[in-house]
């Protein structure tokens, strides 16, 4: 069966959007295999975003993602990892279409990095490398 890394990042968890969302992911059919609440560290943070270490906002997302708790799930189900990008939209929460997380609940704030709500594996491989950061126990 398929897992995926889903974060409900800081301005989520602030907005009190976490039930949204994991009733989203929820009635689309998907299980929620994991979850937690969580305070991040940069070490952990620095891992997970790997990919985008010397882009402009890098440090911006960092300390975003530092200013309060994030909820961290693993999602399971057939696609689950496509399914849930689709679920939360483009990056940009401008463009991102309604119906999805992000296109329904965020809009550019005008800060450095943007504030889009959650986070999504892209890959099978992303999400096996993502679920060991944030739940080592599984
Ligand atoms: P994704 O979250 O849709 O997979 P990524 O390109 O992996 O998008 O970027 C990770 C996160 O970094 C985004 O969700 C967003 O918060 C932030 N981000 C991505 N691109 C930009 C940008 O061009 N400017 C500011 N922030 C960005
Ligand atoms: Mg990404």
């Amino acid at each position: 069966m398929e897992r995926t890394l889903i974060l409900v990042k800081p301005d989520g968890v602030k907005r009190n959007l976490v039930g949204d969302v994991v009733s989203r992911i929820e009635k689309k059919g998907y299980t929620i295999a994991a979850l937690k609440m969580m305070n991040a560290d940069r070490s952990l943070l620095v891992r997970h975003y790997a990919e985008h270490e010397g882009k402009p906002f890098f440090e911006p997302l960092v300390e975003f993602m530092l200013s309060g708790p994030i909820v961290a799930i693993v999602a399971e189900g057939n696609r689950v990892i496509e399914g849930f990008r689709k679920l939360a939209g483009a990056t940009d929460p401008t463009t991102a279409e309604p119906g999805t997380i992000r296109g329904d609940l965020a809009r550019d704030q005008g800060t450095k990095v943007v504030q889009n709500i959650v986070h999504g594996s892209d890959s099978v491989e992303s999400a096996d490398r993502e679920i060991s950061i944030f739940f080592p126990e599984l």
